[in-house]
């Protein structure tokens, strides 16, 4: 089946920004992937909107398609999130001003204030919220861990994650290239907290586009990373 529309235009624009690259990279985990997707390239005005309507949409089709899933603020954890989430909000008012409007967005601060309004979010509270948070790519899942922490101590309720790209990779551990699928850090989130992780692009649709444009080396590259680091879920 062919990717959407909306795939398509954003794996296009993340070659042309060469937010997503292949070549030889290495990851947080040291592993060494043939791929690397780098949403901090997204920073030009038109390359902006592209970003902010991909997260949009995928978040507007899984609240059509499942109506239980209701939130109120879009978390975008510091400093790469805080774009993601303002321009987001924005981007779905856009798309139904009457369904989204009334959404707001909210960011932590690294530093903590004393001083002035005090507190370390800024934006819409978190208190007694429905929370969604924004974010680049999950892998080890370290980062979104620590955003859910700030969501709790707040007194929020994380109601749902979404990323740009999902790696489908298996959290890294000592025992990385035994060749068998292992769970991902995406799919542990998953479980822990029954709520839906969602993302623009997947591995998979990467790997789709490509068998569309005949690119025979990096889908061979591509097809031994996922046969060793490969997710069971
Ligand atoms: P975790 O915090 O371990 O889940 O890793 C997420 C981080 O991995 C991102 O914030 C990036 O610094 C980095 N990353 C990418 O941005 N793109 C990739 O394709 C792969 C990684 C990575 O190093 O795994």
């Amino acid at each position: 089946m062919a990717l959407p529309q909306y795939k398509q235009n954003f794996i296009k624009d993340c070659v042309s920004a060469d937010a997503l690259k292949f070549g030889t990279f290495t990851l947080k985990s040291k592993r060494i992937s043939p791929y690397f997707f780098n949403a901090g390239l997204f920073h030009r005005a038109d390359l902006v909107r592209s970003i902010s309507s991909a997260y949009a949409k995928t978040l507007k089709l899984h609240g059509d398609s499942d109506p239980s899933f209701q939130w109120d603020v879009l978390f975008g954890p510091a400093y790469k999130g805080i774009p993601l989430a303002a321009t987001t909000v924005d981007k779905l008012a856009d798309f139904d001003v009457n369904t989204y409007g009334k959404k707001s967005y909210s960011f932590n601060r690294k530093e903590a204030k004393d001083h002035g309004e005090g507190g370390n979010i800024v934006g819409a509270p978190l208190r007694g919220k429905r929370i969604v948070i924004v974010d680049d790519v999950m892998t080890a899942g370290t980062a979104i861990r620590e955003a859910i922490d700030i969501i709790k101590k707040e007194g929020g309720e994380l109601v749902g994650i979404i990323v740009a790209f999902d790696r489908q990779e298996k959290t890294p551990t000592t025992t990385d290239d035994d060749g068998k699928p292992g769970p991902s850090a995406i799919g542990q989130v998953r479980k822990q907290y029954g709520i839906p992780v969602l993302a623009i692009l997947t591995l998979d649709d990467v790997v789709e586009y490509l068998r569309g444009l005949g690119g025979e080396d990096d889908l061979k590259r591509l097809d031994e990373y996922r046969a060793k680091y490969r997710a069971s879920d």
